[in-house]
């Protein structure tokens, strides 16, 4: 058995530490409650995402008024991509950032505790994960082509 892969057998998801969080040291905060919660990771690094990469990663959200402006920011800088791995980790992840808008998701959630408005033409949230298992394995593949 290759180690290097991912078990096809286990759920994972995909998240990116975005350029923001990154910038402000928040990788370690984010990935130690990824870990407290009990998920492993499978797969972890530093890059600035292509253009082609970022338009094809929200591809579902191609023509809209925020699509320039957030791809703009999504590679103003490093982003930390991690493959997770658990069971429903896709809803976990989920549940761990918290909602879109940072100023009123959750506190307990790193988009509530860490996140926050900023006057920008988009939003600035900190994290990316993928929204369902199909997406995480279209984006894992997108983000991580040696794992699969
Ligand atoms: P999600 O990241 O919570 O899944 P999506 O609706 O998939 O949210 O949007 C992708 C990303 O695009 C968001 O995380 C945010 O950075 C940005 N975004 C979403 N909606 C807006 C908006 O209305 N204005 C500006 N940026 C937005
Ligand atoms: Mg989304």
């Amino acid at each position: 058995m290759n180690h290097d892969l991912l078990d096809p057998d286990s759920e994972h998801t995909l998240l990116l530490v975005k350029p923001d969080g990154y910038r402000r040291g928040l990788t370690g905060e984010i990935l130690r409650r990824i870990e407290a919660k009990g998920y492993v990771l499978r797969g972890l690094k530093v890059m600035v995402a292509s253009r082609d990469l970022l338009e094809e990663h929200y591809a579902e959200h191609r023509g809209k008024g925020f699509f320039d402006p957030m791809v703009a920011y999504m590679s103003s800088g490093p982003v930390v991509a991690v493959v997770i791995e658990g069971q429903r980790v896709v809803e976990g992840v989920r549940a761990l950032m918290g909602s879109t808008d940072p100023t009123t998701a959750p506190v307990g959630t790193i988009r509530g505790d860490l996140g926050r408005a900023w006057d920008k033409p988009h939003v600035e949230n900190l994290v990316h994960g993928s929204d369902s298992p199909e997406s995480a394995r279209r984006e894992i593949k997108l983000w991580f082509p040696e794992l699969v």
